[in-house]
């Protein structure tokens, strides 16, 4: 049996790292706009360098919970293909992952890239970044580039496109965590799930706006509703 499951930021919300979507419409502070986008980039690069600077910092702070770790041992007896695709920047599936090493047809997939990566401006190349960034942060991959954030913002293509839309076509099971859908296209894997005649799950706090697009709702705090859930599969 075929596995994708997507996860977003309320896997990680017990964790200790904020998810985006709060009452206030902001992000720490700021203007989804201004730190999440090319454009809020090329107008203050210090003010997003300072953003994912205090981010990055933060990882050191939080652990796996225990949704990031069920996950875990759930691909290390996973039997088919398992592709966990996550939205979040962290790296909490990968230390998790890291503890319990997957079986084999295991991947995952950090679609909207990773905080402790950065990519050349002028190459694209990504390459480990653990500290800060400064505003005009050198490459030591093109003498004349510059580094930013390996992070996927408004109007960038998501990485790995191909590779999710074929697990997605041929997934027998859909299990859509801690994302309140609100972002193209994770939103859209559901319907591309379905088309593949795929059960469809969703675990959340809340039943999501697209709620009736799954099968099946397991509402609940990540870290009790997905080892329960993952624990009947
Ligand atoms: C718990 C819990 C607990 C809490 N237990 N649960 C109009 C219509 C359609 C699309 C568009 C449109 N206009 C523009 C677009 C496209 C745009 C888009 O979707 N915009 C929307 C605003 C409408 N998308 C893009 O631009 C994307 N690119 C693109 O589409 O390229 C074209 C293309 C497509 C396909 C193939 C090829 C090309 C890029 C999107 C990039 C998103 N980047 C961000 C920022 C990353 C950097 C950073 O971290 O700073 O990614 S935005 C932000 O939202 C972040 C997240 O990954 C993403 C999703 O958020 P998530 O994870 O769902 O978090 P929340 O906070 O929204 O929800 C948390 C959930 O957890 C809630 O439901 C809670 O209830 C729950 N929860 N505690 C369980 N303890």
């Amino acid at each position: 049996m075929n596995l994708v499951v997507l996860t977003g930021a309320g896997v990680s919300a017990e964790s200790g790292v904020p998810t985006f979507r709060a009452s206030d419409g902001l992000w720490c502070g700021h203007r989804i706009e201004d730190v999440a986008t090319p454009e809020g980039y090329a107008a203050d690069p210090a003010l997003v360098q300072d953003f994912y600077n205090l981010r990055r910092r933060q990882l050191a702070e939080v652990r796996p919970n225990a949704a990031h770790r069920a996950l875990a041992d759930l691909a290390a007896r996973w039997a088919g293909d398992f592709l966990l695709v996550t939205q979040n920047v962290d790296d909490l599936h990968d230390r998790a992952h890291a503890e319990t090493p997957p079986a084999e047809g295991f991947e995952l997939i950090h679609m909207h890239g990773e905080l402790l990566k950065g990519r050349c401006t002028r190459s694209g190349a990504v390459m480990d970044w653990t500290g800060d960034m400064a505003a005009d942060q050198a490459s030591p991959l093109h003498p004349q580039g510059r580094m930013r954030p390996h992070i996927v913002w408004f109007g960038e293509t998501p990485l790995q496109m191909e590779q999710i839309e074929r697990a997605l076509a041929h997934c027998d099971l859909f299990v859509s965590i801690g994302t309140s859908g609100a972002v193209y296209p994770a939103a859209g894997f559901v319907d591309l799930a379905r088309r593949a005649g795929a059960r469809t799950v969703e675990i959340n706090l809340e039943p999501t706006a697209g709620a009736r697009l799954f099968d099946e709702g397991v509402y609940g705090p990540a870290t009790q509703a997905v080892p329960a859930f993952l624990d009947t599969l």
